[in-house]
């Protein structure tokens, strides 16, 4: 994808400025400075959109990109310097790769999650759970688009299954390269409404970007063997669509990490939360305890033992991430103690057969 700064103004109120933001600036402020929205951030660079069209913007002394996110509104003064973030209403931040526990921000001030998987290999209730811990954290509205129907004979048993991954949530399956199947899009797509687009790459999200807002921003066909895409879009950017919505783009993403205690994950799963408070112990770990009303609810066909592991596995990990450093480094200090500990014993015991 390339940058192109253009000139097409928009007033704020087009570009989403609502009486959240303004009461966040005094009298002053509004006299000398003037307010932007971040349209792309790329290694070192802001960029924003303002009343005339999209220029680049200097970051304040010392603060890097990464404190910024698309869709975020800054007060910005006369020599294009940002001055300050504005709190946004809405928030999406995932956990950095690796060993890096910092949060890091993907998108802001939207009010859809769009999350794009395509009805193929692609598909992974895993995965799509927890985007919706991640709508859910940052309290915004989830839907799912299911890409590709065209290329599946039976998209139906993807949407069922989808369907059940939590109450009332929006399904929708759709041919991504064709314009009138986008119509099932304009829910999501008011006037000043956002949205971001979030998935593995290859998927669809800028072939749903072009569609919805007319551009041409570049596209890659996908490996036949496993359906993986490779990588075509490399950094966030926020679009006006033709209906006078505001779509943010986003490179795939392989693995999303959920940020701190999510609340989020109790939402998507408020149906295992509310079994476990039906247990005979407060303390029940749900396995082989007697009176079980979660294991009880799968035997009755009422919970899937799937949905169970997946909630296991992300509330582990949840509690790993709320781990500080400092507890993490003494785990791995204390797992090192047991692997010399087990090593020791087993040497003394070959040591005493010999
Ligand atoms: N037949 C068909 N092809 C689609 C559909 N959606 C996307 N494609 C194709 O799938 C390929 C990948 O689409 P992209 O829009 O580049 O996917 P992406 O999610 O943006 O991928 P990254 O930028 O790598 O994250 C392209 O060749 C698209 O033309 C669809 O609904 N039907
Ligand atoms: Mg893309």
């Amino acid at each position: 994808m390339t940058s192109s700064y253009q000139t097409s103004s928009y007033s704020l109120s087009d570009l989403g400025l609502t009486a959240f933001f303004m009461g966040q600036l005094c009298v002053e402020e509004l006299e000398s400075a003037s307010l932007f929205r971040v349209s792309e951030i790329q290694r070192s660079i802001v960029v924003g959109w303002g009343e005339d069209g999209v220029r680049p913007l200097r970051t304040p002394h010392k603060v890097p990109t990464s404190a910024f996110a698309v869709g975020d509104w800054v007060l910005v003064d006369a020599g294009d310097q940002i001055i300050r973030r504005l709190t946004p209403n809405s928030e999406l931040k995932r956990r950095g790769a690796g060993t890096d526990v910092s949060e890091q921000l993907m998108a802001a001030n939207i009010d859809s999650l769009l999350i794009v998987t395509s009805c193929n290999d692609d598909f992974n209730l895993a995965r799509i759970e927890r985007f919706l811990a991640l709508a859910k954290d940052a309290g915004v509205t989830p839907v799912v688009i299911l890409t590709k129907i065209d290329l599946c004979e039976d998209w139906e048993r993807y949407r069922a299954e989808a369907s059940t991954l939590m109450d009332e949530l929006d399904v929708i399956g759709i041919n991504a390269k064709s314009p009138t199947a986008l119509e099932a899009l304009s829910p999501w797509c008011g006037r000043g409404q956002t949205l971001a687009l979030v998935g593995s790459s290859g998927v669809g999200k800028t072939t749903l970007l072009n569609g919805l807002t007319g551009r041409d921003e570049a596209t890659a066909t996908i490996r036949e063997r496993d359906s993986k895409g490779r990588h075509t879009t490399t950094y966030r950017s926020l679009h006006p669509a033709l209906g006078g919505a505001w779509v943010i783009d986003t490179p795939g993403i392989r693995a999303l990490r959920l940020h701190e205690k999510s609340t989020g994950i109790e939402q998507v799963f408020d149906d295992i939360m509310e079994l476990t408070t039906r247990c005979k112990f407060n303390d029940c770990k749900h396995e082989s305890e007697p009176k079980c009303a979660v294991q009880a609810a799968i035997k009755a066909g009422d919970l899937d033992a799937e949905r169970l592991e997946r909630w296991r596995k992300l509330e582990r990990e949840d509690n790993r991430n709320s781990e500080t450093i400092a507890q993490s480094r003494k785990r791995a200090k204390d797992f090192g103690k047991m692997v010399k500990t087990v090593m020791a014993d087993s040497h003394a015991k070959k040591g005493r057969k010999t």
